[in-house]
């Protein structure tokens, strides 16, 4: 099996990096490409290099990214960028001859006036939250994508959607990250910045009320879950790769995990003149877990502080 994985340079791609290399199998060859090796927004460029690894499996993480804000300002980038890499991908992949793609969905593509918990059958039941229209219509092309591709030439394109994912590696970038990574980096700007303030005197800001409801995966874990669905899950149905409900946090609760990690001795507050997005995306992994009931999610207070270090010890390599 050669594996290409696209996007395999961000924070899922470097997860998959460390989950394949502990694992060690001999009879897998994985290349993990970034955008240096092609612009997958360019036919030519994303035909060189499926030409070039000649993959016969194929992990789809390429994508235009980016947390709340980021979306709510770029919903037409996001839409032209990823529905040009998934045309792409999807169909340079079909003309190589790969025997299989997993694309890469996320739980925040779902109607946003639906039932909860929400499951896979849900995707196209009506328009999704107004803040990032055009990247869950780019997304939930690929589900169509994949069944066009099934139905006229039998192929196993499927995809999974996550919930929101965290760990090393991730984007920083205050401009364009999610909360998780978002909030790391300014709460380690705050403390490490003006150490003449005593710590007890300052103020984190949390953007938004702090009561929107979020799933959260931890790297990791998703990698291992993905490559499961790489090696074992054939059905070109989307399958949700999160949490348990019950795991569903607050946002002010991922604020308190992470001024724990970090020690912070001061005050964290809710800057309610910022957007909070969509409310609540609460996801069902009934469809997993009917695969692999017993797998162990790891604690997400384990995880942000695993992650909050990993940015302290890798903080001048870290996109920020
Ligand atoms: P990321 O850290 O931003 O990484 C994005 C990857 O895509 C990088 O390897 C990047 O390459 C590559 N890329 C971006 N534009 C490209 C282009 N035009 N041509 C070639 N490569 C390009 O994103 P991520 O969080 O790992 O996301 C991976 C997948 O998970 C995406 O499909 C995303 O939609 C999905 N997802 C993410 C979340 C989340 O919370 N992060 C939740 C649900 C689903 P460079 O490193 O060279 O820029
Ligand atoms: O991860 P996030 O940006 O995206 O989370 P979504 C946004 C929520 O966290 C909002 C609050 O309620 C924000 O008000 N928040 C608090 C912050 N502090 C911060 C901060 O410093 N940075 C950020 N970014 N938010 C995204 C979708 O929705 O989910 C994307 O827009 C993507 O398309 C992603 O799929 C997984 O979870 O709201």
């Amino acid at each position: 099996m050669k594996v290409l994985v696209t996007g395999g340079t961000g924070l899922v791609g470097k997860a998959l990096q460390t989950v394949i290399k502990n694992q060690g199998r001999q009879e897998e060859e994985w290349y993990f490409a970034g955008s240096k090796d092609a612009d997958l927004t360019n036919l030519a460029a994303t035909q060189a290099l499926f030409a070039r690894e000649k993959p016969t499996h194929v992990i789809h993480l390429a994508a235009m990214v980016g947390g709340l804000f980021h979306n709510m300002n770029n919903n037409l980038d996001f839409l032209r960028n990823n529905l040009l890499i998934n045309d792409n991908v999807l169909q340079t992949a079909h003309e190589q001859g790969c025997v299989k793609v997993v694309s890469c969905l996320s739980t925040c593509i779902f109607p946003d006036k639906t039932t909860y918990p929400i499951s896979e059958t849900m995707v196209h039941n009506g328009p999704p939250h107004p803040s990032n229209y055009g990247y869950s219509y780019a997304k939930r092309l690929i589900d169509v994508q994949n069944h066009a591709y099934h139905d006229k030439y039998g192929r196993m394109y499927t995809s999974v959607i996550p919930c929101n994912i965290f760990g090393p590696h991730d984007n920083y970038k205050p401009e364009v990250s999610h909360v998780i990574p978002g909030m790391i980096n300014r709460m380690h700007r705050l403390i490490t910045e003006n150490p003449e303030v005593p710590e007890i005197e300052k103020v984190f800001t949390i953007f938004g009320s702090g009561m929107p409801l979020r799933q959260f995966i931890y790297s990791l874990d998703l990698a291992e879950l993905m490559i499961w669905v790489l090696r074992s899950y054939d059905s070109v149905e989307p399958i949700i790769l999160s949490v348990d409900e019950c795991q569903e946090v607050t946002i002010f609760e991922v604020a308190s995990a992470i001024a724990e990690a970090f020690h912070f001795k001061g005050k964290l507050v809710c800057d309610t003149t910022k957007a909070d997005g969509q409310y609540k995306k609460t996801a069902s992994n009934a469809k997993l877990r009917s695969h692999l009931p017993d797998y162990l999610f790891t604690d997400f207070e384990i995880a942000i502080k695993a992650s909050v270090q990993w940015y302290k010890d890798n903080y001048n390599e870290a996109r920020k």
